[in-house]
């Protein structure tokens, strides 16, 4: 039990990503115009539809809206991410998911820091898609070692966090002193440094290698890179970036268009070109480092395995066609409403068919057959919504990445997801996004099933029926 003096770890990274953004804001100007875009598009469709309104409340995905954030880091070793970890678990995020981005060219492996249940989510949804250097990819073993002694180096946590870290563990909480000289200590862990801790040729060697490696090892400490706010019309912010001075990519990353969103969609401008200062034993030299971008996302329905793999085929399906959406990018749109016209885009076909997961919410006052789920469904004694996808794309990832590494062809790393050592690193195991969905859908069911006053051996009858996709 959490001594009641102790602050919610909801609260602290409510906190926490409230300064965060802030930090952002006032580093990166851009992403502040993001944000009021972002809200004004918002703001009008709420007003414009009062059904989506009441759906968006009925799912608790209202009043977390305005303040959803996600940001990315990029860490250099095993006890960078160690360390991460626990430094997340103050505010309650843990990892979930396991990304290999070896296959898109891309020399890490990730996971996304975020709170797991329902209550938590609702609470806060705040999440960091967290990446690792893995400098067994890098074939040069000069530069490989080069970048280990860098890494083995530098301390990107401050002496405070640590004992904070360490105090958070031991007395399982952290008072309201304690939680708020730990909101601000933990910060500068992400902030940008205009100082880079190597000299301009060094810096150069990394860049040439692959500019991610570079990012990670000549820096101070893992900048947060995007800070990435949840907009309901992708379309229209696409649309809109250019009059704004942002300049999107191509395409939006992710399935079509839909009545009933799935998953994720995202778009991003360019990163930025930024004044960077490099050290050298006879002074300063001045220089430029490409890192920091700007992202938009439209979060729809959490799929299961199986839907997973729908989607997955569809879009290879697509991608083989149009190998590099950038310059086709006409071509690609239309592809993909082609072939996800095979992707059913109803929630009640989807959850029947076992590809979506939905909560259950109970209308006692209408009457029906209560021995099939569906009839249940179908006559409105249940109703459903949707969960919400709060998990990221390895395909989508790998294109937002590749749109911010300004070097068109991606080296061809062997495919080698390594998740057994990344936990090790991590020093826990990953926990599966797809059980996580599974047990909210199970628990509204049974939740459900109990303001209708059925009886235990009803009740799990229909549990039965809901299957595990
Ligand atoms: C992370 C890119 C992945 C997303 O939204 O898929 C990501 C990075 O660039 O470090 O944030
Ligand atoms: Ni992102």
């Amino acid at each position: 039990m959490t001594e009641p003096h102790y602050v919610p770890a909801a609260t602290i990274r409510a906190r926490f990503a409230s300064a965060m953004s802030g930090m952002y804001r006032a580093e990166v100007p851009k992403y502040g115009v993001l944000l009021d875009m972002v809200r004004d598009i918002n703001d009008k469709l709420l007003q414009k539809d009062p059904t989506l309104r009441s759906q968006l409340e009925a799912s608790d995905n209202l009043q977390r809206l305005g303040d959803e954030r996600h940001g990315a880091i990029r860490l250099g070793s095993a006890a960078e991410l160690n360390t991460m970890r626990r430094l997340f678990a103050v505010m309650g995020m843990y990892p979930v998911g396991y990304y290999d981005l070896s296959v898109a060219g891309i020399p890490v492996h990730s996971t996304a820091f975020r709170p797991v249940s329902a209550a938590e989510l609702r609470d806060n949804p705040f999440r960091i898609f967290t990446s690792l250097l893995r400098l067994d990819l890098i074939t040069d073993q000069a530069l490989r070692e080069r970048a280990a002694g860098l890494l083995a180096r530098r301390q990107i946590f401050s002496a405070r966090t640590l004992e904070l870290i360490d105090t958070h563990e031991s007395q399982n909480g952290l008072d309201a002193q304690q939680a708020d000289e730990f909101v601000r200590e933990a910060l500068h862990t992400f902030r940008w440094h205009e100082q880079a801790t190597v000299n301009a040729a060094t810096y150069q060697q990394f860049l040439a290698s692959h500019r991610l490696i570079a990012d990670i090892v000549c820096f101070k400490g893992p900048h947060i890179n995007h800070l990435t706010p949840r907009t309901l019309d992708i379309d229209a912010v696409q649309q809109q970036m250019p009059a704004r001075g942002l300049d999107a990519k191509a395409i939006v990353e992710g399935p079509p268009a839909r009545r009933h969103p799935i998953l994720l969609r995202q778009t991003s401008f360019k990163a930025l070109d930024e004044p960077i200062e490099f050290i050298d034993v006879d002074g300063t030299q001045q220089g430029s480092h490409t890192a920091r971008f700007g992202e938009i996302e439209q979060r729809g329905c959490a799929l299961t395995p199986r839907g997973r793999r729908l989607y997955d085929r569809l879009l290879d399906r697509v991608r083989q066609r149009v190998s590099d959406p950038a310059i086709a990018a006409d071509q690609y749109l239309g592809e993909l409403e082609a072939e996800f016209a095979a992707f059913p885009d109803d929630l009640d076909v989807m959850r029947r068919e076992g590809l979506a997961y939905v909560t259950f919410g109970a209308n006692p006052n209408k009457t029906g057959n209560l021995h099939s789920l569906d009839e249940m469904v179908s006559g409105g004694v249940l109703s459903i919504h949707p969960i919400t996808y709060e998990d990221f794309l390895p395909i989508s990832a790998a294109g937002i990445f590749q749109s911010n590494l300004d070097q068109r062809e991606t080296q061809a790393f062997a495919r080698s997801p390594n998740q057994q050592t990344f936990e090790r690193d991590l020093g826990s195991s990953v926990i599966d996004e797809f059980e996580l969905y599974a047990g909210i859908q199970r628990r509204s069911l049974a939740d459900a099933l109990h303001t209708l006053g059925l009886d235990e051996d009803r009740r799990s009858g229909l549990l039965a029926q809901l299957g595990e996709a």
